[in-house]
């Protein structure tokens, strides 16, 4: 994570639970939206990802008119849900606004994504007028049936909280939400009636304070994982998602320093420290990626994940095995050592005291990391995954951001070596196709200075793809790579058939047609890139049909084995 963002999250957790913040002191003239909105901004947000609609432009009007709050249109609120939780990758929270029914059930699918990749998003959803849903009345965007609280009902299956303001509870069931938001690191829902967000509070509350570590349990875990590591010959780290989404990369950064213990790194949770550094050893995937390391992982005396997850596509289909009585994982709120569980220890107290307390090892790190290159052939020849995974790796510059798709782009880049300071984020659990090109707009709002890659697959970008739009209506200028490889293929890997028809799409050559301003072709890319300091307009980058695309992807992942050992038998 950059400085600023870090910089962001700090201001967050301190700022959001000031016992004496002026957002609490709202005077009676103040409107419950504005309250939130108040509240919102103290701990970080500046900007609000959404799609209007009438039952929401009380909230819409409210953003628009509030200073340091920017209101970020998007095409639909799939992509509007996607954006915000890109943007809150890099910035650390988010706010998205949609407008009832028709719009909140689009985003839920994002929401959804970002509860289960702990994803922090206000979710600020417009809702017909008290009296109406008193009457039952049949007004649009209902089921017709008189109910109202369907759509709040299904919401709260994929947030951590919810609410549906009044004037009464606003003021307690902001700090509420906020407090279970950055908690749980998962979204939350408020809902305002049309005729509720401009009425005045008529309530106060005080910011809720976080949980603080007990201390005795703190004492024990941290002892019990030091004691664990000195007892242990060899031992390694697992970085994850869980430390970068609380903001503590710095702080696993000062136990790495502090040790002298290797890390390696898992597939969702790929740059959660700095690749370029000696302390790191590359991917482990289980058997699917890099054997040196699943063996020098799986050997270690004492594995420490600090903030991983062992998903599937984490785990190399759950090819990777740890001995539990060997590993120590450390979690936002518990750490478990062996088959113990402390609970009430939070992972930044957990993560600074062994950092002050660990006995640093001179142990060099037992494997090298690898990459993919080096770039092979001319630039004219057939198009392989050997030619062109190398090249993009090679393309990727230090502080870039990097997001990549569910699909093989994802795996694929998954073994690229990053220069430094840059970033790959993929939404690996969820993994909705469709998701990256949104997710990049995002981050590239949330990060204007920094270049954004995105690389996703031709079947994924169809679904979200009107969002490219908004990043020249911004003036961003990512890079965007779109891979046609003439349909699904990392389905096409998994399936009885490669050539089932269900795995072809639309072809990109007539969606192409369809859209033209989308896509430059390869040669006038490279033209462009390689004229003289041209800040130039990049384009969607048309990959055609990688040559016989499904075996040469396979083939160049050959003793990396992309696939589990059962399936590559098919493949
Ligand atoms: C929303 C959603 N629908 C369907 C899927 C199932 N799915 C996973 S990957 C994939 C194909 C991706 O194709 P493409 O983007 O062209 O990438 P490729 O593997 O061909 O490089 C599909 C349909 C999904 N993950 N998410
Ligand atoms: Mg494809």
């Amino acid at each position: 994570m950059s400085n600023v963002s870090t910089q962001t999250k700090e201001t967050i957790s301190t700022k959001g639970t000031s016992q004496d913040s002026a957002a609490i002191q709202k005077t009676a003239s103040t409107t419950v939206i504005e309250h939130v909105l108040s509240r919102l901004k103290d701990i970080g947000i500046t900007k609000v990802f959404g799609v209007a609609g009438d039952f929401a432009f009380p909230i819409e009007d409210a953003i628009v008119g509030f200073p340091g709050i920017d209101w970020v249109g998007c095409c639909n609120e799939l992509n509007a849900s996607y954006a915000a939780d890109g943007y809150a990758r890099i910035h650390g929270i988010a706010a998205l606004n949609t407008t009832y029914g028709v719009g909140e059930l689009s985003a839920i699918n994002g929401i959804a994504g970002a509860y289960a990749e702990h994803v922090p998003i206000f979710h600020l959803v417009g809702m017909p007028n008290l009296p109406a849903q008193a009457a039952h009345a049949l007004v649009h965007h209902t089921l017709g049936n008189g109910e109202f609280d369907f759509f709040h009902k299904m919401a709260e299956k994929v947030v951590c909280a919810s609410a549906i303001m009044t004037p009464q509870n606003a003021a307690y069931e902001t700090e509420r939400l906020i407090a279970e938001a950055l908690y749980h690191r998962r979204p939350v829902y408020m809902a305002f009636p049309t005729d509720v967000a401009n009425q005045p509070m008529v309530s106060g509350a005080t910011p809720l304070v976080p949980p603080k570590s007990d201390p005795a349990s703190l004492e024990r875990a941290v002892s019990a994982i030091l004691e664990a590591l000195s007892a242990a010959k060899t031992g390694c780290l697992l970085p994850g998602v869980l430390a970068s989404r609380a903001g503590l990369q710095d702080a696993v950064q000062a136990f790495v320093d502090a040790s002298g213990l290797p890390f390696a790194t898992m597939l969702m949770d790929k740059s959660t420290l700095e690749e370029q550094q000696p302390a790191y050893i590359g991917m482990y995937e289980g058997k699917l990626m890099d054997e040196a390391v699943r063996e020098y992982v799986e050997s270690c005396d004492a594995v420490v994940l600090i903030g991983a997850i062992l998903t599937d596509f984490s785990t190399g289909a759950f090819t990777a095995h740890l001995d539990p009585e060997k590993t120590i994982d450390i979690r936002h709120h518990h750490t478990q050592v062996g088959t113990k569980v402390y609970p009430n220890v939070e992972m930044k107290d957990v993560l600074s005291e062994l950092a002050r307390r660990v006995e640093k090892r001179n142990q060099k790190p037992p494997v090298q990391p690898g990459s993919l290159g080096p770039v092979k052939g001319a630039g004219s020849d057939p198009i392989t995954a050997d030619a062109l995974y190398p090249r993009w790796a090679d393309f990727i510059k230090p502080n870039d951001i990097v997001f990549t798709e569910t699909g093989t782009s994802g795996f694929g880049m998954a073994l690229a070596l990053l220069p430094k300071g840059a970033k790959f984020y993929n939404q690996t659990l969820w993994g909705a196709i469709g998701y990256a090109t949104p997710a990049a707009f995002g981050a590239a709002v949330a990060a204007p200075d920094r270049r954004v890659v995105l690389i996703t697959g031709e079947g994924s970008h169809q679904l979200t793809a009107q969002e490219i739009s908004q990043f020249g209506r911004r003036g961003l200028k990512p890079v965007v790579f779109v891979l046609n490889n003439s349909g699904y293929l990392i389905e096409r890997l998994l399936c009885k058939d490669p050539n089932i028809e269900y795995n072809d799409n639309l072809s990109y050559a007539c969606q192409r047609r369809l859209t033209p301003s989308f896509s430059c072709s390869r040669r006038r890319l490279y033209e462009r890139q390689q004229s003289s300091g041209d800040n130039f307009p990049r384009g969607v980058l048309l990959i055609r049909r990688p040559s016989d695309s499904r075996q040469r992807f396979v083939q160049s992942c050959a003793g990396r084995s992309l696939l589990p050992e059962a399936e590559w038998e098919r493949a």
